[in-house]
Order: structure tokens, then sequence, then C-alpha cells
């Protein structure tokens, strides 16, 4: 599966697998809902090492402001492309039936000292996809202000809750 917006990708969402997307298709949307340019491709840093090495040398050059790579099992695949780019990448432990995604969190997050990976929780595409938001929203006031106000839609989504209860 590839995935590309219009205008040029600011956001690469990648992964191991297709098998993979059912949890990585939670990043897409957010970046859909915030209208963020972004790309989704599969790159398996087993099956496909030379097009991850070329996708992560690559990356800044195209444009790519932020790498979310999702994985499972002995998922390689965030920390390897980090090795590769100066750009921040958001590393998502893929869960897979045998283990729940322990292996997946453990490989991704246990990163040697100068090559980080920010690491969200098992399954976390949707937070890797608002963290990824977040870092090129430092850097753009209106961008920021729709993540502004995402989090008051929370906020607000809380209280009617409360109010639910209450009634
Ligand atoms: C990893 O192996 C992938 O990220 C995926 O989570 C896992 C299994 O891949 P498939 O065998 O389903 O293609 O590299």
């Amino acid at each position: 599966m590839t995935e590309r917006t219009a205008s040029t990708p600011l956001v690469g969402v990648i992964m191991g697998s297709d098998s993979d997307y059912p949890v990585m298709a939670e990043a897409v949307q957010v970046l859909r809902d915030f209208g963020i340019p972004h790309e989704a491709e599969v790159v398996s840093a087993h099956r496909t090492p030379g097009k991850m090495m070329e996708y992560a040398r690559e990356a800044a050059g195209r444009g790519l402001r932020v790498i979310v790579a999702g994985a499972g099992g002995a998922a390689h695949l965030p920390g390897m492309v980090a090795s590769m780019t100066s750009l921040p990448v958001i590393g998502v432990p893929v869960p897979l039936s045998r283990l729940d995604g322990l292996d997946s969190l453990l490989s991704i997050v246990q990163m040697p000292g100068g090559i980080p990976v920010a690491t969200v929780s098992i399954g976390g595409a949707k937070n890797a996809g608002i963290l990824a938001a977040r870092i090129l929203g430092a850097s753009d006031p209106e961008l920021r202000e729709r993540l502004d106000g995402y989090a008051a839609g929370l906020a607000e989504m809380v209280e009617e809750k409360n109010a639910a209860l209450r009634a």
C-alpha cells in the first residue's frame, strides 16, 4: 500500500508490513484530519533493507520533516531509520498476536545513546500522528491553533460525559 497527498509530504508514515496498516491507519487519519501533507508506505528493515536505507537517507531532501515508523515483533525499522537520518523519528510498537506487542515495544524503545526514537505506547499510532503534528506545529502557529482546538474539544467531551453522569 502506498498513499501520497497532493502537496509535498511533510510526514512519512512507514511500516514494516501491510499487516501493520490497521494500526498505522490511525496515524494517517490524524494527519488527514489536521490537513498535514503526508505519505504512507511499506518499508521493511528485513525484507527491503535497501529501500529502507534509501528512504531514510533521502527523506529530509524530499521535504519530509518527521517520520512515523511502525513495526511489530523484531521491530528494527524505527531505530534503523533513525540511524540514517537526523529527522525526528516516532516509533510505533505494533502488537502482534504472540507477545501482545511487548516484543515490539522493547525492540523500539531501548535505543543506544545518540540515536533517539520517540516511542509511543503499544498500538499508539494515533498519538504518533498527534506528536508529528505537534513537532510541525512548533514552527507553524496556524497548525498549533488547530492542535489547541483539538485539545479543547477533548476537554469539552469529558465535560459532556460528566454532565451525562450527573443527569
Ligand atoms: C514486522 O513483522 C512487521 O512490522 C510486522 O509487524 C511483522 C509481521 O509481518 P508480516 O509477516 O505480517 O508481513 O517486520
